[in-house]
């Protein structure tokens, strides 16, 4: 049951999780709870849906005075530079997605605020760390700075918990895969460029190897077990970091092959390009045990229903 006096500010709200997360958080809540904000004009899906406000979270002082103005009590901080985005410009996104994180945290122990979610990601793991069923913890040692910025922020949310007592709760997402908004700048952006592509005309090029396995999740799933872990009881959340959960493992050529089933004729062509390097350097899938034994985490979509699901909603 949500609280009635819970006021809810999604941070980044108009990215391809932010637009989903937020509609879902509206259906959940009075009208009014949910507060979205953004850098970017609201996106067309949220419109006439609840609130939107324009803010920069690198600015602490602004975030700081819109928490107080607007009662805020949680905060899903969804704002970041993406993988492949990161690697063109590594220095800014080490210091956005750091201290838009810092300033979150700094706000919720200042305001003792009841929650904060900030999503990590199965970039934390680097060369190093074991390829298949990666485990919860295990060799951590990422080569990109999305993923050097991913542990450094999981360490500062174990942190905060531990010497503060924010009740900050993670996800390490696998790629996610969705048709409502789109991907902003990552690796596993070829999963979602492929459907479009299909649909548009019939043939797609990947900037990835047709043998390339990468954790993957479909939205739904990734909205929910967002918010499973922060409607759980705290004391079943025993990772204070972030809690790998995974659904499913695919490649470029697994997913050609769903498409070909519902399009015979879809041909695909395969130029790897810098991209290709960061997959390498990543899980081929996750060991999701704890999620799973901690607060009940289960996945509901596979590769096939997944992919039957994109296309009759891309084609609508
Ligand atoms: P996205 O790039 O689609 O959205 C991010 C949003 O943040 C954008 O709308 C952008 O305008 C906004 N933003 C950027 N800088 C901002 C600032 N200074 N102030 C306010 N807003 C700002 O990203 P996404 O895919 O929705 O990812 C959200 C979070 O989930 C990120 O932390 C990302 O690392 C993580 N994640 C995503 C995936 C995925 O596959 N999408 C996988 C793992 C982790
Ligand atoms: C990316 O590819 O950068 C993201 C992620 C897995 O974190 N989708």
């Amino acid at each position: 049951m949500p609280n009635r006096d819970e006021k809810i500010l999604v941070v980044g709200a108009c990215g391809q999780i932010g637009v989903e997360l937020t509609l879902q958080l509206r259906k959940m809540h009075r009208e009014g709870v949910v507060i979205a904000s953004d850098l970017r004009e609201e996106h067309p899906l949220l419109k006439g849906t609840g609130p939107y406000v324009s803010l920069d979270i690198m600015n602490k002082e602004t975030f700081h005075v819109l928490v107080l103005r607007y009662n805020i009590t949680q905060v899903y901080l969804l704002a970041a530079i993406l993988s492949a985005t990161g690697e063109k410009n590594p220095t800014l996104a080490w210091h956005i997605n750091m201290q838009s994180l810092l300033n979150v945290l700094e706000v919720a122990k200042e305001e003792n605020l009841a929650k904060i979610y900030w999503p990590s990601s199965i970039a934390v793991f680097g060369p190093d760390s074991p390829k298949h069923n990666t485990p919860q913890h295990t060799v951590i040692e990422p080569t990109t700075v999305y993923g050097i910025s991913k542990f450094a922020g999981e360490r500062w949310c174990e942190y905060y918990f531990n010497r503060y007592n924010v009740d900050v709760r993670s996800l390490r997402y696998p790629g996610l895969i969705s048709y409502k908004s789109q991907p902003g700048g990552g690796t596993t952006d070829y999963a979602i460029e492929i459907f479009h592509d299909a649909l548009s005309n019939g043939h797609y090029t990947s900037f990835l190897n047709e043998n390339t396995y990468l954790p993957m999740m479909y939205m739904p799933d990734a909205i929910r077990a967002t918010i499973e872990l922060m409607e759980a009881d705290a004391s079943k959340i025993k990772v204070r970091s972030s809690y790998n959960i995974g659904a499913m493992s695919f490649s470029p050529g697994d997913i050609a092959a769903e498409i070909k089933k519902h399009f015979p004729d879809f041909t695909i062509r395969y130029k790897p390009d810098s991209r290709q390097n960061i997959a390498n350097s990543w899980p081929r899938s996750i060991d999701d045990s704890e999620a799973k034994n901690d607060w009940g985490w289960k996945p509901e979509y596979d590769i096939e229903r997944m992919t039957e699901d994109m296309l009759k909603n891309l084609q609508h």
